[in-house]
């Protein structure tokens, strides 16, 4: 049973901004630890504030660097600013904390900054909700900004950047035929684009096609995404402030059309509504499921072709709806 001084506590610290408590929320988050919701019900009336912003591209675009330079520019100008690093490859998210501190390094000891990679653990919930969640538990620290950090690749990734405020999405000199590859998911929810490593051969070409499917590409809120050029890893970096007053340009954009922006929080609050509904009821359907201890042998049932999978779903599911969920 959850116990409700722990998450009042817990998320007392969150909001004065303790690191270790920052870190144990995000860990229940994780684990997908039932204390999570009671945490995030009393941290979610204090999130609202934070910038957020989704930076996403092809695994090597240069994401983490320019997190890396882009963060060093807001916390220059006094904001705290919160970094989540997903790493859905890394199956030990100690690992990638190590080695996004490495990518890192001037970050990450900084007070007024906190950094943490997720990674997934293939569990029902999600990478998607987890990320979510966790960006919900900084915006209620009182970061100013929370940068997220994806690679552009699955469905899980551009669910990640859909609920951020404004999406970066970045692309590298000669990707040519990747820039079409990509295409299908990201060009359309970039809302300000990076070419990095603009130090390279092939800028002005990339900058050519992206510029051409940027003209297919007409946006129902009349928003022309902007490109940028950036050398995330010249010492100084160049592009990096165009990049932080494109992103601002964009916000304020949104500020001007407050229908833009509340059609924008429309959709991610019912999405992620949608979510939560999905998981809960899935991740009871299957623990009923697997209470029952029969499921693998219905599964070799199925194979055996002496059942159908319909049947079955039919079944779990009808007998679940007749069941009350734990704890209601
Ligand atoms: N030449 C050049 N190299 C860069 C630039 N930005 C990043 N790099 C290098 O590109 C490599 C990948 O950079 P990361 O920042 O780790 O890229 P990433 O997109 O976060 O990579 P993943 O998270 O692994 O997908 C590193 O070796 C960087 O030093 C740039 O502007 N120019
Ligand atoms: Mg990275």
């Amino acid at each position: 049973m959850p116990d409700p001084l722990f998450a009042d506590n817990l998320a007392k610290s969150i909001r004065e901004r303790r690191p270790r408590a920052i870190a144990r929320g995000i860990s229940l988050i994780e684990n997908d630890d039932p204390a999570a919701t009671d945490l995030l019900k009393r941290l979610f009336p204090h999130t609202g504030q934070a910038k957020i912003i989704g930076l996403t591209g092809a695994p090597g675009a240069g994401k983490s660097s320019l997190t890396d330079k882009l963060a060093q520019v807001y916390v220059e100008r006094c904001q705290r600013v919160g970094i989540i690093a997903v790493d859905p490859s890394s199956p030990f998210s100690g690992g990638a904390i190590l080695g996004d501190r490495i990518r890192m390094p001037k970050l990450a000891t900084h007070p007024n900054v906190f950094i943490r990679s997720m990674a997934t653990r293939g569990n029902l919930g999600g990478l998607a909700r987890a990320t979510t969640e966790a960006v919900l538990l900084l915006d209620a620290a009182g970061y100013d900004v929370v940068i997220v950090e994806t690679v552009g690749v699955g469905q899980d990734e551009v669910d990640i950047v859909k609920a951020a405020d404004v999406t970066v999405v970045v692309v590298v000199p000669g990707m040519g035929d990747d820039i079409q590859s990509i295409k299908a998911g990201i060009m359309e929810i970039g809302d300000v684009f990076v070419i990095n490593k603009a130090d390279r051969d092939g800028v002005e070409r990339t900058q050519m096609e992206l510029e051409a499917l940027l003209e297919l590409a007409v946006r129902a809120d009349g928003w022309r995404p902007p490109i940028v050029r950036t050398v995330a890893t010249a010492t100084p970096p160049v592009g990096v402030e165009d990049l932080a007053a494109a992103i601002a340009r964009y916000l304020s954009f949104v500020t001007a059309h407050p229908e833009v922006r509340a059609e924008r929080r429309r959709r991610i609050l019912e999405r992620r509504i949608i979510e939560l509904i999905r998981d809960r009821i899935l991740s009871h359907i299957w623990q009923q499921a697997l209470r029952d201890g029969r499921l693998k042998d219905t599964i070799e049932r199925i194979q055996n072709r002496e059942l159908d999978p319909y049947t079955l779903v039919d079944y779990i599911v009808r007998k679940s709806l007749k069941e009350p969920p734990p704890g209601s």
